[in-house]
């Protein structure tokens, strides 16, 4: 028999097939994603897959019913953790109306959502991270129990905003967790074209916060360092840097093709540590992901998948007028 690493956890078999389940989900739909652009019905995926160990092994270590989340935009394992539906994924992919992210204004990956506590992000990369400090100092000045958790890439860590907000976050011992998923590339630039130090979770020794590197690949590994790091941030201990290291199994997005850049033994080498397979071996070999488990989730989940998808592609367009909405004041009478 394979060892239990989840019980040493505190977690429980149900957990860890809900953990599963979320990383599946999140792998199905992006691949449906992959589909539909090829077919040409949505413009653009930007993927998660290779990162939904690191996603949702993380979330599971936060509160989705109080803390508040700033993810980027390969995050579809933590929003979908956090209550954003298969459906609203899907709304937005196709950019129709009722995508509750942005109405279809934004590109897919844009998350934001008020009623799951998503901060709305923008597309230059790092903003999400000052923002999300913010709300850790509105939890520390409101003595409020949440916590604040924001996620970046690797080649985002060297924006300014990465520096500025964990500086602050450091100095004023905010409860802010900061996630790098680190997937080696910044489109094409390999990290060793990217960042100085050996590992991203190097610098926070300057920012005052611990800095750790864990396996991206084993959601077991990255929801014990996080369960740590929320820890420490409630009993007002600070904020922390975590650096999950994994692989990006597609290109950049759908305009990219990575055969030009990377080799294909890079590309071998991440595939045989796709988490999906390799959390799903964990899981048989215990005895957990029994083939009826499997046979009925995987049902249940292409079910919401190809529902979402149709309710999504026969979703109406926002009306062109409703570009004007949120940018200029609404007067009594209706737009000035
Ligand atoms: C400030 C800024 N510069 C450049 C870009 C264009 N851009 C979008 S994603 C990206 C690569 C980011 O790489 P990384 O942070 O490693 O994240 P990954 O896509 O690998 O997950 C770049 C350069 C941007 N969105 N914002
Ligand atoms: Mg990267």
């Amino acid at each position: 028999m394979a060892t239990n690493r989840h019980e040493e956890l505190g977690l429980t078999n149900d957990d860890v097939l809900k953990i599963f389940e979320t990383m599946l989900m999140a792998r199905k739909i992006d691949e449906r994603m992959w589909l539909l652009n090829r077919a040409g019905k949505i413009p653009f995926v930007i993927s998660c897959q290779g990162q939904e160990a690191t996603q949702v092994g993380a979330a599971y270590a936060l509160d989705n019913t109080k803390d508040y989340i700033a993810p980027y935009y390969r995050d579809m394992g933590v929003v979908l953790h956090f209550g954003m539906t298969p459906r609203d994924l899907m709304l937005s992919a196709f950019a129709k109306a009722e995508d509750p992210n942005s109405g279809g204004r934004q590109m897919p990956g844009h998350f934001g959502q008020k009623k799951n506590r998503i901060l709305t992000g923008s597309s230059p990369v790092t903003t999400q991270l000052p923002h999300a400090v913010g709300v850790a100092l509105a939890a520390k000045i409101e003595k409020k129990d949440f916590i604040s958790f924001v996620t970046l890439g690797e080649g985002s860590s060297n924006q300014g905003d990465f520096h500025e907000g964990l500086n602050f976050a450091g100095v004023h011992k905010l409860p802010c967790i900061t996630l790098v998923e680190n997937n080696k590339y910044a489109i094409s630039v390999p990290y060793d074209r990217q960042v100085a130090s050996k590992n991203v979770s190097d610098r926070a020794i300057a920012y005052g916060m611990p800095g750790v590197t864990v396996d991206g690949t084993d959601p077991l590994e990255v929801y014990k360092v996080v369960k740590e790091a929320a820890d420490r941030a409630r009993r007002g201990e600070g904020p922390s840097l975590i650096e999950a290291v994994s692989h990006r199994l597609t290109a950049h997005s759908s305009d990219d093709d990575q055969r030009q850049y990377r080799t294909a033994e890079d590309l071998a080498e991440g595939k045989a540590l796709d988490p999906i397979l390799t959390f799903a071996t964990y899981l048989r070999d215990l005895d957990i992901y029994t083939e009826d488990i499997e046979k009925e989730m995987n049902e249940r989940v292409m079910k919401e998948v190809n529902d979402a998808t149709d309710y999504a592609e026969n979703a109406p367009y926002a009306a062109p007028e409703d570009a004007l909405k949120y940018v200029y004041a609404e007067t009594e009478g209706g737009n000035a």
